[in-house]
């Protein structure tokens, strides 16, 4: 007799969805993969947004964004709010970053990524778009093994420590800003190298859960919220630890924040406050990275690299496509 499989209902939705968020990077990816090294920073994320949104409202979800393209009155599309798939089906909470890494498209440089993360109704934290301080390392460490309000050099050495090598063999990758200045210094300072990157801290988040392939231990720094918890998302996944506090310096963020119902602004997350229930994430390249290779088109093909994770299993999937049905896109 043949066997069969047998899906628990409340699975088939999501292990479905697994491979249909992959649909949703590819086309997003694609569309801006169009644009790359045009200097089109607006023209290249909007067509990423387009192609996403509607992959996405074809999906059998009833979904609302709660990381998307900033507030209703000012951006059109993926907006924090909207509501997006064909309803009446699960609901599911959205993160998205359409175009990762504006910058690196608009040059063609390396590392820009279309990317999503879904999870169970009400389970993503609401994060407004401003700066978020975090700290991420590596599955297998122990618990709290770095800590956002140590001294930097503490963490390099701890996880040094942890790691079983000294503090000269730990690198961490942090982005290349002024404000880093201090704490590239003191990573630096205690032994530990630095790879800096002009942009894209989601993907290095993601390195550090391998840092045999990706020679990255820790990642630290200020970035963007949004990324904070797509980031966490595929964390949760594939493991790790993460850290973060959003940067609440001024009156007008203050007010952003606690309009997102964030009671305490100055709260530690972890992963499992940022992401509380299962979830999916997904992310395609757009440009060649450390991760992903970018969309390349050829003579009546377009193929793309995308890396789908759910944590319910922690199956990561690398899926390699070959697209002929060119109309699509
Ligand atoms: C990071 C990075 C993004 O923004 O979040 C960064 O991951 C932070 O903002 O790719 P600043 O550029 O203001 O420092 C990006 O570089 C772009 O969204």
């Amino acid at each position: 007799m043949a066997s069969s499989i047998t899906i628990p209902h409340s699975h088939i939705l999501e292990r479905i969805l697994t491979l249909e968020i992959v649909r949703v990077t590819e086309r997003a990816a694609v569309n801006a993969a169009r644009l790359r090294g045009r200097g089109e920073e607006k023209a290249a994320d909007q067509a990423a947004v387009d192609a996403m949104r509607r992959e996405l409202n074809k999906l059998p979800i009833d979904g609302t964004v709660v990381i998307g393209e900033g507030e209703l009155d000012e951006a059109p599309m993926l907006f924090i709010g909207e509501k997006v798939g064909t309803t009446g089906g699960f609901k599911v909470d959205i993160a998205v970053d359409p175009l990762e890494g504006t910058t690196l498209c608009a040059k063609n440089m390396p590392g820009a990524i279309a990317t999503i993360a879904i999870a169970d109704g009400g389970t993503l934290l609401h994060a407004p778009d401003i700066y978020m301080d975090k700290i991420a390392v590596g599955p297998g460490y122990p618990k709290d093994v770095v800590d956002l309000d140590a001294p930097a050099g503490d963490n390099i050495r701890n996880l040094a420590k942890a790691k079983g090598v000294e503090p000269e063999a730990i690198n961490a990758m942090i982005l290349d800003r002024p404000r880093h200045a201090e704490l590239i210094a003191a990573v630096r300072k205690a032994g530990a190298t630095v790879s800096l990157i002009s942009d894209g801290d989601v993907a290095a988040v993601i390195h550090t859960a391998t840092p045999d392939k990706t020679g990255i231990d820790i990642c630290m720094g200020i970035g963007g919220a949004p990324e904070g918890v797509l980031a966490a998302a595929a964390l949760r996944c594939i493991g790790g630890q993460m850290q973060c506090r959003l940067v609440v310096d001024t009156e007008e963020r203050r007010t952003r924040v606690a309009k997102m119902g964030i009671k305490d602004p100055r709260k530690k997350y972890r992963i499992e406050d940022m992401v509380r229930g299962d979830c999916l994430f997904a992310a395609t390249g757009i440009t060649d990275g450390r991760m992903l290779q970018g969309v390349k088109f050829g003579a009546g093909i377009v193929e793309t690299q995308t890396v789908v994770m759910r944590s319910v299993t922690g199956t990561v999937r690398w899926i390699s496509a070959e697209h002929r049905q060119l109309e699509k896109f």
